[in-house]
């Protein structure tokens, strides 16, 4: 029986704990990165550490989200981070380089290792038999500073393939979405999906590299597949393979849970408008009209993703239907690859708007949906109002799904088409992206590096001790599923404030509740009563610090997603639990209640009394790992260490 590739590495890395579902343990972190949206801070916070260099093996800093610059904000960012990298021994990729999951896969992902990434979609790099783990800036500021990762350990998911994809039309987005089909955005909190069965060497780098990367739509801590023949043959083409080390991935028997999927059997699948659990396939959705199609982006913006969009467009033109139709490659190696193949042109010649290397709409920078229309993408997550517009109706779907419909403007089945004539992929050139990834400075030239701070550029707000009663009325009442977007909105308005959180805090809330930073302001705080899975989405410490900044100190919720629930513990926010959960239901805006004997949550307490004035008393709960508990008492992971750990003298 071959053993849990995933339990093999987190083994081989365990710095404190056991190996137990749900138990605290703590993970030597080999690489980490950042991109410039949660980078500022996270570089900021690393500052406050007094430590002279990064202390990881490999830590890189990307800029591929806040790439529009239309004013002075976000270009003052990339100068900060460009010289906070040289200062500090980071890599830096610039901008128009790619985006940070492709350019990591590309040249850095390493089998065997451990990444953490303040991008939840770090999990991409599990595609090269690594763990690789979103997390919040600060987390990933601690881990540049040399301390381990600590997390709540995983159960293992394995995940066996069965038969191959009928491609072209069938793809390895369908993978991906047939997972969240079955098991929803909550389905795979305190896991790890490991890859396995006969139909795994089927799949190329970057179609596993697709599964790995929205992995994170299930709410999961990471996906793992082996290192095998294609990841070396991968490696080798990027210069790499001295980076190589065959990894098996596990067998039955050794997996917490276990999931079948026979690839021969899937359908062409869509997400439907708001939530990437929202999967049917696409016969229920033909002839929905549509007045956008977007392809590339965060995810499936690989050669074949694009090289396949080209096929089936080559000699036609965009449906007359739509607005607009844009394509992002992945990475500027990707660019050059559909340049010298021809697919650019036929793109070009169909009418799709062609975007730099970058993050781009996925992320509400630039190409907004008209109002209150659909717009179908290849993109990984569809929270409403992500896509810059409020009403927006976005779509989710694999690369030949959205080629079909760009030739009728309504989402279409591709199996009605001829077959395409794919262009193999050229050749990578690697040093096209790698010559613009500069290198760390040497230590002795880093030392005299000066930081040029703008003046949207802000240091990161105090964190406060925790005082042991708080009596504070309730700020919001919200449902379940609420996403990071909801806390701290996607879009160029908004995120170019990622380094100034003052300014950042009076947009929470600003897509379900626009007065609620003024209400915070005027009752100094308050609390947040919430449904499930409470921050869902994206790594965004910002969606914890704006809230902190507003005064709120604790989240009351039905549940927490994973890497937000660690966030508003790092930022000294409690996230607390109902006991009873039909005391939900007893929650209104305004109300005062009063949280007692919270300091008892480092002695052990599991169970909070809280008073609900003109309601009564219900009892909170929490499920803090014994280290977490410490932490929030301290009033956050800064406070928690420096009590540690006093600065050096
Ligand atoms: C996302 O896809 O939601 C983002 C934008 O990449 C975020 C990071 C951010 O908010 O800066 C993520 O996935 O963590």
């Amino acid at each position: 029986m071959m053993a849990s590739l995933a339990r093999t590495i987190l083994e081989d890395h365990l710095e404190r704990g056991e190996l137990v579902p749900g138990q605290e343990i703590a993970l030597r972190v080999d690489q980490t990165l950042a991109q410039d949206a949660t980078g500022t801070m996270a570089c900021m916070q690393f500052e406050l550490f007094g430590v002279d260099r990064v202390q990881v093996e490999t830590a890189v800093v990307y800029v591929d989200h806040n790439i529009l610059q239309i004013d002075f904000k976000n270009p003052d960012d990339h100068r900060f981070l460009q010289a906070m990298a040289g200062r500090y021994g980071l890599w830096f990729s610039r901008p128009g380089n790619g985006i940070c999951h492709y350019v990591h896969c590309e040249r850095f992902a390493m089998p065997g290792k451990t990444l953490v990434g303040a991008d939840s979609h770090t999990t991409q790099s599990g595609s090269c038999g690594m763990i690789a783990i979103g997390a919040g800036g600060l987390d990933v500021a601690v881990c540049m500073a040399g301390h381990p990762f600590e997390l709540p350990c995983p159960k293992i998911v394995g995940v066996f393939l069965e038969n191959e994809l009928q491609r072209p039309w069938i793809q390895a987005k369908d993978v991906i979405l047939e997972l969240l089909r079955r098991r929803t955005v909550r389905g795979g909190r305190g896991a790890i999906f490991e890859f396995t069965g006969p139909g795994l060497s089927t799949l190329s780098y970057t179609e596993r590299g697709t599964i790995a990367n929205m992995i994170a739509e299930l709410g999961a801590t990471g996906a793992v597949f082996p290192a095998d023949d294609e990841t070396r043959s991968w490696l080798a083409e990027q210069g790499r393979e001295e980076d190589f080390t065959a990894l098996e991935t596990g067998d039955t028997g050794d997996f917490d849970e276990e999931e079948h999927i026979d690839l021969a059997a899937l359908v062409p699948l869509v997400a439907k408008p708001s939530s990437p659990g929202n999967v049917v396939p696409v016969d229920e959705l033909v002839g929905t009209e549509l007045t956008q199609v977007c392809i590339g982006s965060s995810v499936n913006s690989s050669y074949e993703d694009l090289a396949v969009c080209g096929a089936v467009l080559r000699g036609h033109e965009l449906s007359e239907k739509l607005v607009s139709a844009t394509a992002t490659p992945g990475s500027r190696q990707i660019l050059d690859q559909i340049t010298r193949s021809g697919t650019y042109v036929d793109l070009l010649m169909a009418g799709v708007r062609m975007l730099e290397p970058a993050c781009g709409p996925c992320v509400g920078m630039g190409q907004a949906p008209p109002s209150g229309s659909a717009s179908l993408r290849t993109f990984n997550r569809n929270f409403p109002g992500r896509s810059g517009t409020a009403d927006d109706q976005v779509y989710l779907c694999s690369p030949s799904v959205a080629a079909a419909s760009m030739l009728t403007g309504v989402i279409s089945d591709p199996r009605e088409l001829p077959a395409p004539e794919i262009p193999p992929r050229p050749e990578a050139r690697p040093e096209v992206v790698q010559r613009h990834i500069l290198e760390p400075v040497p230590a002795d030239e880093a030392a005299s590096i000066q930081i040029p701070r703008g003046p949207n550029i802000k240091p990161p707000p105090a964190q406060k001790a925790l005082p042991d009663e708080l009596k504070m009325r309730v700020l919001i009442v919200a449902p379940d599923d609420i996403s990071t977007g909801d806390l701290s909105p996607d879009g160029a308005t908004v995120m170019a404030y990622r380094s100034n959180v003052p300014a950042i805090a009076e947009f929470t809330f600003q897509h379900r509740d626009k007065e609620f930073p003024k209400r915070a302001h005027e009752w100094g705080g308050g609390f947040i009563v919430a449904g499930d899975n409470y921050g869902q989405g994206s790594s965004r410490e910002h969606a914890a610090l704006a809230p902190a900044q507003l005064g709120v100190r604790a989240v009351i919720a039905k549940g927490f997603a994973r890497i937000h629930r660690r966030n508003l513990i790092a930022q000294g926010i409690v996230p607390l639990l109902f006991q009873d959960q039909a005391d939900y239901d007893k929650a209104e805006l305004g109300q005062t209640w009063t949280i007692s004997r919270l300091h008892s949550i480092a002695e052990g307490e599991d169970e909070l009394e809280t008073e609900i004035e003109g309601v009564g008393t219900i009892t909170l709960t929490h499920d803090l790992l014994p280290r977490e508990r410490e932490i929030v008492v301290a009033g956050g992971l800064i406070r928690y260490l420096k009590e540690q750990q006093p600065a050096p003298a």
